[in-house]
């Protein structure tokens, strides 16, 4: 068991208030992802393209536009529904954080190569590595979400037929995963609203803003009913816990292998770290999070506060048993520390008091969690195993 001297989750009472609850949330924003503009307006769909699959559903692309104070934004939703299912239906929102078309990796310009080296030396990191000497450089794999009833991370076929609805956007069609300096995308259509600053937020935060407005269309359609999910993978977990965060329409949040600044603990982490993602990525989250570069000690807040943000509601995490880059063992210890949040609150949080085996999901408390045997991926059995949990607590739900 590792020493991780955690924040405290409850107050002194042994309860989880609202204002602890919104102290919470706005730590996260102020010092992690960064402050959202609090700005909303309304969203307009536009019925792009329809295709019917005989026997199972069909999807419709719809061009999703709103008004930012710098001009109008736009961007596709793909989504499907099932045949023959009664309305309203449970919707799964799927963040995808990967492009329409393989694309070269490109670590941050400027990035010293053999300081990224040392970063990674036996972290089990893998992304974004350099190429190898003359070699090609690594591309991060396209995925299509129009027209593929089976993209390797979105079985939509098996959640169909399941009678789940379910929708994704490309989050590159929101902000690009790469430096920029905030020149592209949707922040840069914020910065009247005076969003610059070591508070302002990053990618992540406008990717999480993206699907709020994407939720916005999908609950304004009847056949959306009140069981809503956001679900996502890696820095799209992160992306789908600082969504449910923020957007109380959201009753159950997905998070797969969501490692470092997602459902794993910073204190004591090993594998990627503040100073790692920071590093890499750093126009993912604000400037104040650089602040704790190799001092997850000095922050007011670890991990299992983010997770305790979407109690009482449903949590659905998973690990891998070779994503040693993520820590599965901290992403664990950040769901057990979170769980009292939900007894807090009333009810059971994490069902199990250890790491669950391969092949042992727990999935009887109101955060689930499984450990897929292998690598960093969001699979078909990773789906399939979310998907037994929500359905099991969407029938007895109550709260
Ligand atoms: C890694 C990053 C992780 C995770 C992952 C992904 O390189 O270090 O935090 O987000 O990328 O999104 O696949």
């Amino acid at each position: 068991m590792t020493e991780r001297n955690l924040p405290p989750l409850l107050d002194a009472a042994g309860k989880f208030p609202a204002e602890r609850r919104e102290t919470f949330r706005r730590l996260f924003a102020q010092e992690v992802f960064g402050v959202s503009p609090a700005y909303s307006a309304p969203v307009c769909g536009t019925l792009q393209d329809r295709e019917t699959y005989p026997g199972l559903g069909c999807r419709e692309t719809v061009e999703l536009r709103f008004q930012t104070p710098q001009g109008a934004y736009a961007f596709p939703l793909y989504i499907y529904w099932p045949e023959q299912a009664e309305g309203p239906l449970p919707m799964v929102l799927f963040i995808c954080n990967r492009p329409r078309r393989d694309t070269p990796m490109t670590p941050p310009p400027g990035l010293d190569m053999a300081r990224l080296g040392q970063l990674m030396a036996g972290t089990g990191g893998a992304l974004p590595s350099p190429p190898p000497e003359g070699g090609e450089p690594a591309v991060t794999r396209g995925c299509t979400l129009d027209g593929a009833l089976d993209a390797d991370n979105w079985p939509v076929e098996m959640l169909l037929q399941r009678g789940v609805a379910t929708a994704a956007f490309y989050t590159e069609d929101l902000e690009p995963d790469r430096c920029t300096d905030g020149k592209q995308g949707l922040l840069c259509h914020f910065d009247a609203m005076d969003t610059r600053g070591p508070e302002r937020w990053g990618a992540i935060a406008a990717w999480a803003f993206g699907a709020s407005r994407a939720l916005d269309y999908l609950t304004s359609d009847a056949r959306t009913g009140r069981d809503i999910a956001v679900a996502g993978h890696s820095r799209g977990g992160k992306t789908a816990l600082w969504c449910a965060a923020n957007d109380p329409r959201v009753t159950c949040c997905y998070a797969n292998n969501s490692g470092c600044t997602g459902a794993a603990l910073s204190r004591g982490k090993r594998g990627e770290g503040i100073l790692q993602i920071n590093t890499l990525f750093p126009y993912w989250f604000c400037g104040n999070y650089k602040l704790y570069n190799g001092h997850a000690e000095r922050l007011l807040v670890d991990q299992h506060m983010l997770l305790a943000l979407v109690a009482p509601r449903l949590l659905y995490l998973a690990s891998a048993t070779e994503d040693l880059w993520s820590d599965p063992e901290a992403e664990f210890d950040g769901a057990a520390a979170a769980s009292p949040a939900w007894q807090a609150l009333g009810c059971e949080g994490l069902g199990c008091a250890a790491l669950p085996a391969p092949g042992s999901p727990s999935h009887t408390g109101r955060i689930g969690y499984h450990v897929r045997a292998g690598g960093h991926a969001l699979t078909r059995e990773d789906w399939a195993l979310f998907c037994d949990f929500w359905q099991a607590h969407r029938t007895t739900d109550k709260i």
